[in-house]
C-alpha cells in the first residue's frame, strides 16, 4: 500500500492598520488534506472598510464548498450595496501538491522558490463591476513561499530587496514585509505560506 504524502504548511499573518482597526482582513483554515486562505481589502480604510472585509471573510468561510471562481462570483453579489472591496482566495491541495487561486482587483499573490511568479488576477471591484473571475493552478514543491498582500504593501519589492526570503520562516517573512515594504497611507496586510 502506498503511503499518502501530505504537504505541510507553515503560515503567518502580519498587519499594520492605518487607523485603530484594519480595513483588510486575512484568514487561514487548515484541514487534513487542504488549506483555504485569503485576504479581503474593504474599500477605503477604518471602521467602514473593516466591516466590509469582516463580512466578506465570514461569507467566504461559510461557502468553502463552492469552487473558487463561483465563490468569488457569489462574494461579488453578496457585497452589492456596500462600498465594495477586492479579494484573493486560494486553496492548496496538500496531497496533489497544487495551489489554486482566484483574485479580483488591486491585490497581490506572489510565489518564490521552485518558480518565481506573480499570479494573474481579474480586474474589478467586488460589489460593483468585475470581469468573470479566472482561476490559476500551480504545482507546489517543498520550500516554496507564497506571499499574498494587500495594496498597502509596495508592489515592486523583489528578492533583490529581501534576499533571505526563501530561507526565512513564515512569521519572519510576514513581519519583515510589513516593516520594510508597508506603505504609510493605507492598511497593510500580508499572509505568507511556506511549504515545509
Ligand atoms: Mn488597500
Amino acid at each position: 500500500m502506498a503511503i499518502k504524502q501530505v504537504l505541510k504548511v507553515d503560515y503567518a499573518i502580519a498587519e499594520k492598520p492605518l487607523e485603530s482597526v484594519n480595513g483588510d482582513q486575512a484568514f487561514f483554515q487548515q484541514h487534513d488534506e487542504s488549506a483555504f486562505f485569503g485576504i479581503v481589502d474593504g474599500a477605503g480604510h477604518g471602521q467602514d472598510a473593516n466591516e466590509i472585509a469582516t463580512i466578506a471573510c465570514e461569507f467566504l468561510k461559510e461557502n468553502t464548498h463552492l469552487e473558487l471562481t463561483a465563490m468569488m462570483q457569489a462574494l461579488h453579489v453578496h457585497l452589492k450595496g456596500s462600498r465594495g472591496g477586492v479579494a484573493i482566495i486560494c486553496k492548496i491541495d496538500l496531497v496533489a501538491a497544487q495551489i489554486n487561486c482566484v483574485g479580483v482587483g488591486n491585490i497581490e499573490m506572489r510565489m518564490f522558490g521552485s518558480q518565481t511568479k506573480r499570479f494573474v488576477l481579474t480586474p474589478g471591484v467586488l460589489g460593483y463591476d468585475i470581469r468573470t473571475p479566472q482561476h490559476q493552478t500551480t504545482d507546489l514543491n517543498v520550500g516554496d513561499v507564497l506571499v499574498m498582500h494587500s495594496d498597502g504593501i509596495s508592489k515592486v519589492f523583489d528578492l533583490y530587496d529581501y534576499p533571505d526570503l526563501p530561507w526565512d520562516d513564515a512569521k519572519t517573512i510576514a513581519t519583515t514585509i510589513i516593516d520594510r515594504f508597508g506603505k504609510s497611507n493605507d492598511d497593510a496586510t500580508t499572509l505568507v505560506v511556506r511549504i515545509a
